[in-house]
């Protein structure tokens, strides 16, 4: 079983290689998607170190001048996706979106130049274009050291109950007639609603209209959110950056600086409440009061916080399948929708790296095993359902088959 796998794993990475860049599966979503790359690439590492490389350098290559690495990249137009670029309007040397997501490049890069450091002189050119990226991150999306994004799409988590409020304060006016294709290729009932569609479209043009202007959306977005994946992967990568900023001779002052900023920014995130780290929404201060996988990245970021692992065990029990993208208590937790609940194997991995790094290793352990069980049983499915391991979302794809080959298998 392992070995078939591994040889699909494989072949589905050179079915999504358009050239120089993997899409994350065909038909869904025909582009360069930013974090879906990044682990694209650690899988690529397992057979062409060569293409492993490449894969993050492309992304680079769609850097805006700010600094920004968009989370789309519209390499060649492709009408099987919507909104394309005519609606994201990107201001950057390649079409593309004008938001984020999840910046985990200079960790990948770190841990690539570990499994072979005769590719640091790649690691030296992409240095400067990672504390770019950083310093935007650090200039326009810092909320006293918590990481704020300004569209749900950013997060990667697009439909979680986390914008539930927000979402609701949200008047969609003024958007034009829109027609969806991600529903002509995965049933609907695993894809968000169109009442999230129409707010998400209504962030884009408030975006667009501005010409993505960071200043001005600082002032007037009414979706201005802290978030624990932004938050963590960031002080995460700004650790990883600063380990080869030291590697390769680089002054550490400024990455000192953030790590500091966001080692305090991330508490703004703890909810003593709900006993959780979870989004807060800076327009009105209040926490969402959701347990999602992404609370659990917080030992991935370096914050050994034993309060969680109450958290992490509860929701390992009561689920077959973990870490659900949404706490199965939750009132709005739906296992087969997206974000609202299903696994998402690629989350697991950075929260096994950091339960072990904690120290944690059994849990690391079993969420590794879980994970690599769910997969071989089920196929390289975009996420799971958590009761059964049922695969959900898109199919073949990209960072479901490199997470296998990297870790899983
Ligand atoms: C919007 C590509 C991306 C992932 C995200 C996932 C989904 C896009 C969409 O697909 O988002 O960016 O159209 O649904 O939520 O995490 O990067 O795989």
């Amino acid at each position: 079983m392992t070995e078939a796998r591994d040889t699909e794993a494989r072949a589905i990475l050179a079915q999504n290689d358009r050239g120089g860049y993997t899409v994350p599966t065909h038909g869904l979503y025909p582009y360069q998607w930013n974090w879906d790359s990044v682990f694209a690439a650690i899988g690529f590492a397992e057979h062409d170190m060569d293409r492993a490389w490449t894969e993050i350098e492309t992304l680079f290559s769609g850097q805006w001048e700010n600094g920004m690495v968009p989370h789309i990249i519209f390499h060649q137009v492709d009408p099987s996706y919507f909104p394309g670029p005519d609606i994201w309007r990107g201001t950057g040397p390649i079409p593309s979106s004008g938001i984020s997501q999840p910046p985990i490049a200079a960790t990948f890069v770190r841990w690539l130049l570990d499994l072979d450091p005769t590719y640091e002189p790649r690691a030296r050119t992409l240095f400067p274009a990672l504390m770019a990226s950083h310093r935007w991150f650090m200039t326009w999306r810092n909320e006293d050291g918590a990481i704020v994004v300004t569209h749900p799409w950013e997060t990667g988590r697009d439909n979680c109950p986390d914008w539930d409020d927000t979402f609701a304060a949200i008047e969609p006016e003024g958007v034009d007639e829109y027609y969806r294709r991600d529903t002509t290729h995965v049933v609907e009932d695993e894809r968000p609603r169109r009442w999230d569609y129409d707010r998400y479209l209504y962030l884009v043009k408030l975006g667009a209209d501005s010409g993505w202007s960071e200043p001005y959306l600082r002032e007037v977005t009414p979706f201005r959110v802290a978030d624990p994946t932004m938050t963590f992967t960031l002080l995460r990568a700004t650790r990883d950056l600063r380990a080869l900023a030291i590697r390769l001779g680089e002054p550490t002052a400024e990455l000192d600086q953030w790590i500091g900023d966001m080692e305090r920014g991330a508490q703004r995130l703890w909810n003593e409440e709900a006993q959780t780290y979870d989004c807060v929404d800076i327009r009105s201060g209040k926490h969402t009061g959701v347990v999602s996988n992404a609370s659990f990245l917080c030992w991935f970021a370096g914050i050994n916080d034993d309060r969680m692992l109450a958290q992490f065990d509860r929701i390992a029990e009561a689920t077959t399948y973990f870490v659900p993208s949404t706490d199965p208590a939750h009132p709005a937790y739906e296992p087969k929708r997206y974000w609202r609940g299903p696994v998402w194997a690629m989350l697991n991995v950075l929260i096994a790296a950091g339960l072990a790094e904690a120290g944690h290793s059994e849990r690391a352990r079993n969420l590794t095993e879980a994970t690599g069980r769910m997969i071989a049983e089920n196929g390289f499915a975009e996420y799971f359902d958590p009761r059964d391991g049922a695969p959900a979302g898109g199919r073949n794809f990209t960072w479901t088959a490199a997470v296998w080959l990297a870790w899983a298998s």
